[in-house]
């Protein structure tokens, strides 16, 4: 079981700024994981929360249901100690994604919290990336 994770904001997904997000919305992301988790042999749990503790609460969940975790914490990425926190305690394997490439925008986005508890990160190529970070988890998992 791998948990997929989406932070602030990400609901919102092709439905305003297509130019930076693309046209797809969430639950098209969440489809195309599904295919490719399916295509892996792979369980998945997708999961979008525009509050931090919420999402503290799940990789908590995750440290007990699952093998792995891919994240987009959206902005929380940038600012949250609290979410690195948690992910160093559920002490799984964890792929951190985003959709934009996060060192071609401003430079509060190149520091990343996530980061320091993933063991890679994708950023860059739009919902692709989910799909790829799946694909990194099930050779480790
Ligand atoms: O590129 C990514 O995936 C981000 O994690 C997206 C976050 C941003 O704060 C990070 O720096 C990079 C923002 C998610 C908000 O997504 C929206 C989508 C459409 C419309 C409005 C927001």
């Amino acid at each position: 079981m791998v948990y997929v994770l989406n932070g602030p904001n990400l609901n919102m997904l092709g439905l305003r700024q297509p130019e930076i997000y693309g046209r797809d919305t969430l639950a098209d992301v969440e489809k195309l994981c599904q295919a490719a988790a399916k295509r892996l042999g792979m369980a998945i749990v997708f999961r979008q929360s525009n509050h931090e503790g919420e999402l503290v609460d799940w990789i908590q969940e995750a440290r007990s249901h699952a093998d792995g975790i891919v994240i987009n914490a959206g902005a929380y990425t940038h600012t949250s100690v609290a979410l690195l926190d948690a992910l160093n305690a559920a002490e799984k394997p964890c792929v951190e994604v985003h959709l934009s490439n996060i060192h071609r925008r401003e430079d509060f986005r190149h520091h990343s919290y996530i980061s320091l508890a993933a063991k890679g990160m994708i950023c860059g190529f739009g919902p692709k990336g989910y799909v790829l970070a799946l694909e990194a988890l099930a050779d480790i998992v």
